[in-house]
């Protein structure tokens, strides 16, 4: 850490996350990721854990930045031979990536916990930044549509997101325990991020396991949420489409009233302006750039505009 950091944690899940984890890296040697842990999915034995991974191979500069999943350049040769052994290959699962979920598995399986593993692979991958699953607990995000209940990857990956979501349930979160250290870390923070993910599926999940919520609504004035939205439309994903199916508004606004009790701030795209008066009425202050992280460059000067104006 360099003396006059800002202490940072961020809540991140999905693939819009990792571009500002990495821009605040960028920009402060104090940061730690509190990980969604709801789209872990369990194929062929073995566990995997998308939104952990994406921060890990974001940071270690490994992550296949068109896709934003999985590692650039990684092979298909295990896949392939599944297809040959008759298994579903929907899931792209590269043959590095693979190693990932095998070993971690075998660790789960000798007792260790996700928490303790992640940060082993963090070493592995030579990657300094603190990762901390919410839970080491399950907590599975489960969609309902027409077709039926069924696991998040298997809606948006193995049916790629088609039918009208009616639904969303946080399996176990009931029963969940919060990793000690990612409350401290928040609680430790100057400044607490709700990274720019779906809020229903990637910042969900989190909010709902027992104790983070009531930790954020403490710590509220500290915390701040950055858009995912521009208008009604998601930078990424089907963030939208969650907010429609919940009957919440599709904009930062929408968003706004589902953080506003845990959030005193936002930021919003510059080309949100309009709503800012709408979103204060909540109690919640507003901060207006460009949100949209195409380039590095972009990454930082999201990181930069946090750091510097959002004022707790
Ligand atoms: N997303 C896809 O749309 N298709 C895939 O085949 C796919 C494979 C995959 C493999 C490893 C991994 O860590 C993530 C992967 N993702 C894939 C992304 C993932 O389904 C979601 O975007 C995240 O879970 C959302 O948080």
């Amino acid at each position: 850490m360099r003396s006059g950091d800002a202490v940072i944690t961020i809540l991140a899940g999905g693939t819009g996350s990792v571009k500002l984890v990495r821009g605040l890296v960028g920009k402060t040697g104090d940061v730690t990721v509190v990980s969604n842990v709801g789209d872990n999915y369990w194929l062929y034995g073995l566990y995997m854990c998308p939104d952990i991974d994406t921060i890990v191979y974001g940071l270690a500069d490994l992550l296949d930045y068109d896709r934003g999943w999985g590692i650039k350049k990684d092979t298909f040769n295990f896949l392939r031979q599944m297809e040959v052994f008759g298994e579903e290959t929907w899931f792209r699962m590269g043959d590095r990536d693979t190693a990932t979920h095998l070993i971690r598995t075998n660790m789960l399986k000798n007792g260790r916990n996700l928490a303790d593993i992640t940060k082993w692979m963090c070493e592995r991958f030579a990657v300094s930044t603190r990762i901390i699953p919410i839970t080491d607990n399950s907590v599975e995000t489960r969609i309902t549509t027409s077709k039926g209940d069924m696991h998040l990857q298997e809606f948006w990956v193995k049916y790629r997101g088609r039918d009208k979501v009616e639904g969303i349930q946080y399996v176990g979160c009931e029963k969940a325990r919060p990793n000690p250290e990612a409350i401290n870390a928040m609680h430790d923070s100057d400044l607490v991020i709700l990274a720019p993910g779906n809020p229903l599926t990637s910042i969900g999940p989190m909010l709902q396991v027992k104790g983070v919520r009531k930790e954020l609504v403490k710590i509220r004035k500290k915390v701040v949420a950055v858009s995912p939205l521009i208008g009604d439309s998601a930078v990424s994903g089907p963030a939208g489409d969650y907010m429609a199916a919940a009957g919440i508004e599709t904009s930062p606004y929408g968003l706004a009233t589902m953080y506003s009790d845990v959030c005193a701030n936002i930021v919003i795209d510059t080309k949100d302006r309009a709503m800012a008066k709408r979103i204060r009425n909540l109690d919640v202050q507003v901060y207006d750039t460009r949100i949209l992280m195409r380039t590095k460059a972009a990454e930082q000067a999201l990181a930069s505009f946090i750091i510097k104006q959002v004022r707790v």
